[in-house]
């Protein structure tokens, strides 16, 4: 029979595109269960073009559940997840929570699907969303030319910060609206948005008209967590227990796809040539790489599709064997929904 699949945290902005998912890609689910904080249960929600009523977080929602997708915050995931596997369920994790411990996979279906198959305790991760936007391209030219290092910036989509973020950056951009005399001294954009909007935002500066150098929560040294979540989990899903890795991540006003740009450093001599080949055969990357007629991957040309695109791709010229390129993904499908649909689908032919 089907596999039963049970989304958790079925509202939320992964949650929708979750949804979205699962009604659109080849069928391969029997009963498909909706799971959310107390506060949605009870909504009717659209799956497959049929009403499904939203059920409360509890552990009976996971019997006779074969596969059960989180996209929970790291709290709820902590408790709920192991309660998910001990019911008999493969739990696929979004959140940050198990991505580094050692007996759980940390998974990218076009990379390393084999390390799905070893799950002591029936929990595959899957990697934050700026660390998947780039993976499938970068795990592709590592397949051939062996990674050294990575020298990452990113510029992150608002949606990142889940559905609060879009509603901040929509709500401060209406309120900046017309008036073409702000951004033009210091201080004058959160004159602006104080008067107009209270001071709750999920960013840690105006995200309108701006640029803001941190996002998830402050470790030591000064680092941004999802600067060393790209760090830690890169190495772990490139199977590269030493991959020399340094990233800024900066959130900007993009509602929804994550763009890197990416600085790496391979073990041999890489042309621009040999990268197009590689990315032109791996099946889930876009090359948009022709810089003399304007051709580059752009968030506004990406957001709502499956692959990743690179492009700007040029042979560092003070650094030997090293390719710097800007790579865009979804942060919302491969970046998250995608990603974990694909390792369920991996792990559902098994079943
Ligand atoms: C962001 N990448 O753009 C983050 C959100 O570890 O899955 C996801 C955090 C994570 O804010």
């Amino acid at each position: 029979s089907r596999p039963t699949l049970a989304l958790i945290g079925a509202t939320g902005a992964v949650g929708t595109v979750m949804r979205e998912l699962v009604s659109t890609r080849e069928d391969i689910w029997g009963e498909i269960r909706l799971v959310a904080s107390a506060r949605s249960a009870g909504k009717v929600l659209q799956v497959r073009g049929e009403d499904v009523v939203v059920q409360a977080l509890a552990p009976e929602v996971f019997d006779g559940v074969d596969i059960a997708i989180f996209d929970v915050p790291d709290e709820v995931s902590a408790e709920w997840v192991p309660i998910a596997a001990e019911r008999g369920a493969i739990a696929i994790d979004k959140s940050g929570t198990f991505r580094m411990e050692p007996d759980v996979p940390l998974v990218v279906p076009e990379v390393n699907p084999l390390d799905a198959r070893d799950r002591p305790r029936n929990i595959i991760s899957t990697p934050n969303c700026t660390t998947l936007s780039m993976m499938a391209a970068i795990g592709a030219l590592h397949a051939e030319y062996t990674l050294k290092e990575l020298v990452v910036a990113s510029y992150q989509a608002v949606s990142g910060a889940g559905v609060a973020g879009p509603a901040r950056l929509y709500d401060e951009i209406e309120a900046l609206a017309g008036d073409r005399s702000v951004g033009q001294a210091a201080g004058d954009v959160r004159k602006a948005l104080a008067n107009k909007l209270d001071a709750d935002s999920p960013f840690p500066a105006p995200i309108a008209f701006n640029v803001v150098p941190w996002a998830g929560s402050y470790k030591d040294g000064g680092w941004a967590s999802e600067e060393l979540k790209l760090r830690n989990e890169s190495r772990k899903i490139l199977g590269i227990p030493d991959l020399k890795v340094s990233a800024t991540c900066v959130r900007v006003p993009v509602i929804t796809t994550h763009s890197l740009a990416v600085h790496a450093r391979f073990e041999r001599e890489i042309t621009v040539a040999d990268a197009h080949r590689i990315l032109e055969a791996a099946p889930t990357v876009v090359l948009m790489d022709d810089p003399a007629n304007g051709v580059w991957p752009t968030p506004v040309d990406v957001v709502g599709t499956d692959p990743t695109y690179i492009g700007r791709i040029r042979q560092a010229v003070d650094f030997p064997n090293t390719l710097d390129m800007f790579v865009c993904g979804d942060n919302l499908r491969k970046g998250a929904a995608l990603n974990a649909a694909e390792i369920a689908e991996l792990v559902a032919t098994e079943l």
